[in-house]
């Protein structure tokens, strides 16, 4: 008798077929690499790469996401600082204009290869810069960190716009077809377009040109330079949709790394649905399968992602890690048949110091009871395994997937997300002002309006308003007072309950800023305080800052005085930057688990310099809560960037009342 093989079993589950049980497909690349790096792989597995590991296991082989840090030449990763890889998963290459003039350098910056790239082209020059540091090596990060994005002021839209505009994309089937060889009957060879698996061209540019908090507000402050350089990534998107539409290819991955926070629903369905949909169109008629990768938080985007024309989500991290839960996902996305899940395994429940072997085996007796029938479902790592996960654990999931993953599933009871709570997610309320001046106002009217300017983000206005109040004698303090910082409070519960998004809170904070600006002078001279000093960072090994910037501008939007230490930060230079700036705070921001244990390290390290005795230190991130934080010696934990301003608060008032 035929056996199916890993291939077609994975293609007949993405069609929503009843195959024989839920396969179970474990992504273990980060794991590898660390381990490899550091010489701890296993006894078993030394010398083997992660495909031999996957084959010797009898584990389909996880080609879902590129590998960007694999490629054949270093060149091929040279223009990774405007968002362009030259990979075995990509079917195309691509060719700048030869007007652009393009220089390269490589060489070792603070410990880490930095390759610093500058493109010169007739309408101007824009550099890049990135590379990888020893810890992010340790941890076995897959992709390299752009240390300095091309696209910084708005002098830089027309330069990117000719180099994209005037790129030559190009097929590269050759190079592809024998990555497809490669994997064979064992997985799937999921194909890339251009970049770093972006939905749009604007998307595209938020993810791979820029800053990634500076984004929101060039959106907000550029729209004509955006929507030309969108013009312009669109004509090479196009060109790269031609390409790929001939290549023989199963899959292809379309849009990765969404969550609601950072592509927040709005941002989502306005710029990124309508190519994401056209991709779709153009890619299905060749019966392509289109693959996204929704690592993040997705509540607020269920229902866009499953009315883009996508058919698989890879990632897919359930609660325990964020909002939705499995079964949620199960019955939005798979029980319809809107789109396979390939993923669902949170990876914090393959860490002992995150769960106990009992919390992963309750969420995998709710997994059981709650996803049947169990189609439409890879098993998988929310993202990847991390580097300390307990590889026994990776085989206690396998082991119940092979006994109890027969399908189809016995039908279990689920709880779906009610639409309130999607609606309120999707909502942005942010009432719009008048351009009513405040001089003919009563007081309340008068303070009532300058808190609107401030949560409307109206920078302009609000200076314009604030003068007028000065003007008519009105205290600085009382503007401030009651005035602006209600406004912070506002806009910081809103986000907290998620009616508002990124943006507003980033444009609240900087029309906040502006009005203390203005205000300084008159409160330094009435004697009125501004908030203590806060240092503020993300630990080494670490560079995601989404999250610390927003702190960093409720911080210094609510009057704190902030002093960014930026992303990798090690312990030594925190604790230099304590001795010299004497910060009230000091504010510790990590994502990933395996960056956890430096905050711990940084504690202690203050301890022994003599310098914890004079400050509080708060930590942060989405994987950090008030036990880790208690375990790791701090003082507090604040959940979001609203409640990190509440915390601050609450330790300034207690640091003055003690002095
Ligand atoms: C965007 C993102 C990225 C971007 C980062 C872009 C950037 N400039 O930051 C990119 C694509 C580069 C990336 C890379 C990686 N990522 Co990532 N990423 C995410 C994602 C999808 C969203 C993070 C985010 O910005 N959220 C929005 C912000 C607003 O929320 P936040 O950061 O939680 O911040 C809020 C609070 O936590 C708090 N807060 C934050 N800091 C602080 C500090 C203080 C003092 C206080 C009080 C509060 C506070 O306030 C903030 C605002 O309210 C998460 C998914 C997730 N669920 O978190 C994965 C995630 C964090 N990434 C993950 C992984 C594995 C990686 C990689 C290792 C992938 C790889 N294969 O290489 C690399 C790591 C590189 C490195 N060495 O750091 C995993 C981490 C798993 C784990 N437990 O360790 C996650 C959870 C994805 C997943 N589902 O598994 N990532």
């Amino acid at each position: 008798m035929a056996t199916i093989t890993h291939r077609e079993n994975l293609l007949a589950v993405i069609r929503g077929e009843m195959v024989d049980q839920i396969p179970w497909v474990p992504r273990i690349d980060l794991w590898h690499n660390a381990h490899q790096h550091r010489g701890t792989l296993p006894k078993k597995f030394e010398g083997m790469t992660v495909e031999e590991i996957h084959r010797s296991m009898g584990w389909a082989l996880h080609k879902m996401a590129p590998e960007y840090s694999r490629f054949d030449t270093p060149e091929d990763n040279y223009h990774r600082g405007i968002g362009l890889f030259d990979l075995k998963e990509h079917p195309c290459t691509f060719e700048f204009s030869s007007d652009v003039d393009i220089r390269v350098s490589v060489k070792e910056e603070e410990g880490a290869e930095m390759t610093r790239i500058e493109y010169h082209t007739p309408v101007g020059m824009v550099s890049a810069a990135h590379g990888s540091t020893p810890e992010m090596k340790n941890a076995g990060a897959s992709i390299s960190w752009v240390k300095e994005h091309p696209l910084k002021g708005r002098e830089d839209y027309k330069v990117l716009a000719h180099i994209f505009g005037n790129m030559t994309v190009k097929p590269s089937y050759e190079r592809f077809n024998k990555f497809r060889e490669m994997v064979g009957e064992d997985g799937i060879a999921v194909a890339q377009g251009l970049g770093l698996g972006c939905g749009s061209p604007l998307h595209f540019i938020q993810k791979s040109l820029m800053d990634a908090t500076e984004f929101y507000i060039h959106h907000n402050d550029y729209p004509n330079e955006m929507a030309e350089l969108v013009e312009a990534v669109e004509l090479a998107y196009d060109q790269s949709l031609d390409i790929l539409s001939g290549a023989q290819m199963d899959a292809v991955l379309w849009v990765s790394n969404v969550d609601d926070m950072i592509t927040y629903p709005d941002l989502y369905k306005k710029h990124f649905q309508p190519y994401i949909r056209k991709a779709s169109e153009v890619l299905k008629e060749k019966g392509v399968i289109m693959v996204s990768h929704p690592d993040g938080e997705n509540q607020g985007l269920m229902s866009l992602l499953t009315d883009s024309g996508l058919d698989v989500a890879d990632a897919v991290t359930p609660w325990p890690m964020t909002k939705v839960k499995i079964e949620d996902y199960y019955d939005q996305w798979c029980r319809p048949g809107h789109m396979t899940i390939h993923g669902g395994i949170p990876e914090m429940l393959l860490l002992e110091k995150s769960s106990t072997r009992e919390d992963l085996s309750d969420f995998m007796d709710n997994l059981f009871k709650t996803i049947s029938p169990g189609t439409r479902f890879i098993a998988s790592m929310g993202d990847t395994t991390p580097p300390d996960a307990d590889f026994d654990r990776i085989m206690y999931i396998g082991d119940r997937f092979e006994k109890e993953g027969k399908l189809p599933l016995a039908a279990g009871s689920y709880n779906p997300l009610s639409s309130a709570d999607l609606e309120s997610a999707r909502q942005m309320v942010t009432p719009k002002s008048t351009e009513e001046t405040v001089a003919d106002m009563n007081v309340e009217a008068a303070l009532a309006q300058i808190t609107a300017d401030v949560l409307e983000g109206e920078e302009e206005d609000i200076l314009v308003h604030a003068q007028e109040l000065l003007d008519q004698g009105f205290s600085a303090a009382d503007i401030l007072n009651k005035g602006m910082l209600p406004a912070m409070d506002v806009i910081g519960e809103r986000f907290s309950d998620g009616t508002v998004f990124i943006p507003e809170v980033l444009l609240s904070a900087r029309a906040m800023n502006d009005g203390l600006d203005l205000l300084e002078p008159y409160l330094a001279s009435s004697n009125v305080k501004r908030g203590g000093r806060v240092l503020l960072g993300t630990v080494l090994g670490d560079l995601h800052d989404i999250g610390k910037n927003m702190v960093v501008s409720m911080m210094k939007g609510t009057g704190f005085e902030v002093i960014d230490m930026g992303v990798n930060v090690s312990t030594v230079n925190i604790v230099e930057q304590v001795r010299e700036h004497r910060p009230d705070i000091v504010g510790l921001s990590a994502l990933l688990t395996t960056t956890m244990p430096q905050m711990k390290e940084v504690i202690d390290a203050l301890s022994e310099a003599g310098l914890r005795d004079d400050l509080k230190v708060i930590v942060g991130g989405a994987p950090v809560n008030q036990m880790f934080a208690d375990h790791v010696g701090a003082d507090g934990y604040a959940h979001d960037a609203g409640e990190a301003v509440v915390v601050a608060k609450q330790y300034m008032e207690e640091m003055e009342q003690h002095a």
